[in-house]
């Protein structure tokens, strides 16, 4: 079986977490909890998995480890039946990973550096090398990536165009982070809002 290396609830394992969902592929996968507050992530086993030190990570059947968020997708993508999340076409594939990597770096990024580096994060055993002001600088970045893509979604559906893909997933994730992280969203972003209040409804319970 395949088996996702996670914290529920943290935000990058979040985003594989709804690619699952969307595939209705959650009960083929076991999650297995990594204690990154007691610093595990950081230790020789789970680098040996994953050297990047970062959850999540999934491991395949075969043995073999993919870690970022965005490969595990890919790799969710197509080994699961489905509307597809990176794109059917050439462009799509393209427009999807452009914006996907704008919601990744923009958002999710620039919201983990200021948590990291400007607030006290995971605490001061795991947060040893933090340089303030350039996590004050990231969370200026984050709020410009909001309003981008409140921009963007004035005249689209998702953030890719008129499919939901793993930018819509990405850039939803990084909200919560921000929420989380103490990142508002400037007053009067309303298609963001919307947008947000819709595409979460998707992982509500029912
Ligand atoms: N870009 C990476 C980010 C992974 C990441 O930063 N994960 C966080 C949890 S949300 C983590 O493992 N943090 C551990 C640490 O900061 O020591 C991905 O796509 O997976």
């Amino acid at each position: 079986m395949l088996k996702v290396y996670d914290v529920e609830g943290f935000p990058n394992p979040a985003r594989v977490r709804m690619a699952l969902a969307e595939k209705n592929a959650t009960e083929a996968v076991t999650f297995v909890p990594v204690d990154v507050m007691g610093g595990e992530h950081r230790g020789e086993a789970f680098k040996a998995k994953n050297p990047d030190a970062t959850v999540p990570c999934m491991e395949l059947e075969c043995g073999t480890n993919v870690s970022r968020c965005t490969p595990i997708i890919e790799y969710i993508d197509g080994q699961f039946e489905g509307a597809s999340l990176i794109g059917d076409t050439p462009k799509q594939r393209a427009l999807t990973q452009m914006m996907n990597l704008r919601a990744e770096e923009g958002l999710v990024d620039a919201v983990g550096a200021y948590f990291h580096h400007a607030t006290d994060g995971l605490g001061p055993e795991l947060e040893t090398d933090q340089v303030p002001a350039w996590g004050e600088r990231q969370k200026g970045k984050a709020t410009a990536t909001m309003r981008y893509f409140n921009d963007v979604l004035a005249d689209q559906t998702f953030v890719a165009g008129d499919v939901y893909t793993m930018a819509d997933i990405t850039l939803l994730a990084g909200l919560g982070f921000a929420d989380f992280a103490g990142v508002s969203v400037p007053e009067g972003l309303n298609n963001l809002n919307e947008w947000r209040e819709r595409v979460a409804a998707r992982y509500e319970e029912n």
